[in-house]
């Protein structure tokens, strides 16, 4: 928020002064970015801990454009699918979905 303020060269001059509200709207000027560049996960094949991990990213933008979608990319192993599940925006867990044995 600032005053502006105007005046006419007469003289004596004659002028007005205003306030000018500005709301800043925030852009998607951040990409979601997980805690760690890598995660490292060492299962044991007879675990029967369904949880295996759950991953952090962040995105500091507001609103939708800081809400972030998690998914796995490329195919995965029929012995070593994962499968996330959505704690909240936030936060996911990769969990086991077979046998690893
Ligand atoms: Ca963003
Ligand atoms: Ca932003």
């Amino acid at each position: 928020m600032f005053a502006a303020y105007v005046r006419d060269l007469a003289f004596p001059s004659l002028y007005d002064t205003t306030t000018v509200i500005v709301r800043v709207s925030d852009q998607n000027d951040n990409a979601p970015v997980f805690k760690d560049p890598v995660y490292r996960l060492e299962v044991p094949e007879n675990t029967n801990v369904a949880v295996v991990h759950t991953v952090v990213a962040m995105d500091p933008d507001s609103g939708i454009n800081g809400q972030i979608i998690y998914s796995i990319a490329g195919l995965s192993s029929p012995i070593f699918s994962f499968r996330l599940v959505p704690l909240s925006f936030d936060f996911v867990k990769f969990q086991c979905c077979s046998s690893l044995d």
